[in-house]
């Protein structure tokens, strides 16, 4: 028995077009670049010789169009693990569900998805400017626990040394963290030797999650220390962003191929940081482009 999906459940557009990216199923590649920044898909796209379509909706912009003769998506999600949810279910429904009948398909389509972020840096080798492909994540986020299949997927001996290390408990490890990989494959050949492979913590905030204090003290006053001095099995906690967690999880329950790169944007080590990142990140999406 085919799976049958009723409008409440994927929300189909009058113009056939799935709800928030407003994409129809025959403008997807089989690539796709997520980037969080809506103007980085401008950027993305200026590689491409040519464009099919430019949809925008909300803080999803999207084009697809051709580089070096492969037909690729370029797609923004915005900030953060819940926009994550809607992008890569969204993506999926239009690969792998049939708009017509909304039944799933009868053949899988798998998607590479790789996404391009910025992060901070926490080891001495992250500094500024450091491309570091997250070869696993730690969802701070909680958005894989509501979905079957989590803990098969997932690298449950890490995330209890974690909050051991931590020495967590009560409302700071709730949603407990959840430790998935990257696609081996994927980082393989989009890090190759040049760019540093890491253990990325996907936060649910910018301040506070990331251990940066304004005027509300933290919690955990020693969280990011104790961040940094963590290490199981040769891992060491490498960066933090926001996104690559969702990302690798959900795309390993549903069977797609994924990772993160992000390029340093702040050492929070040594306290520095770069706005003037808009100019230098072309290089690693040239750089992905090619790998890809
Ligand atoms: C925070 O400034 C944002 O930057 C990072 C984080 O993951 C978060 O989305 O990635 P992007 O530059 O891709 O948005
Ligand atoms: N993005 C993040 O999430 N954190 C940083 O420190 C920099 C970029």
């Amino acid at each position: 028995m085919k799976k049958y999906f009723p409008s409440s459940e994927l929300i189909i557009n009058e113009d056939g077009s799935v709800f928030h990216l407003h994409l129809k199923p025959e403008m997807l590649a089989d690539k796709v670049i997520l980037v969080g920044d809506p103007g980085r898909v401008a950027l993305v796209a200026s590689h491409f010789e040519n464009k099919e379509c430019e949809v925008e909706s909300r803080e999803f912009k999207t084009i697809t169009g051709t580089y070096k003769g492969k037909r690729i998506t370029v797609v923004s999600t915005g900030i953060g693990c819940d926009n994550i949810d809607i992008v890569v279910n969204e993506l999926d429904a239009l690969a792998n569900i049939d708009f017509g009948t909304r039944e799933e398909k009868e053949n899988f389509r798998q998607l590479e998805l790789v996404r391009i972020g910025t992060c901070g840096g926490l080891q001495p080798n992250t500094p500024v400017g450091t491309f570091v492909c997250s070869q696993k994540s730690m969802g701070f986020d909680g958005l894989l626990n509501f979905y079957a299949g989590r803990n098969a997927v997932c690298d449950l001996p890490f995330e209890r040394a974690f909050l051991n290390h931590m020495g967590w408990s009560g409302n700071m490890c709730a949603p407990a963290p959840y430790v998935i990989d990257a696609d081996k494959e994927l980082i393989d050949r989009i890090a190759r030797e040049d760019m540093v492979r890491g253990v990325t913590i996907a936060a649910g905030g910018f301040f506070g999650p990331q251990g940066r204090e304004l005027r509300i003290p933290l919690a955990d006053p020693k969280q990011n220390e104790k961040i940094e001095s963590f290490e199981y099995k040769g891992f060491k906690i490498t960066n933090f962003e926001m996104e690559s967690s969702a990302l690798a999880g959900l795309s390993r329950l549903m069977g797609h191929k994924a990772m993160t790169v992000c390029m340093v944007i702040a050492n929070r080590l040594i306290k520095e940081a770069n706005t003037g990142y808009k100019n230098t990140i072309n290089t690693l999406i040239s750089t992905v482009l090619d790998r890809i």
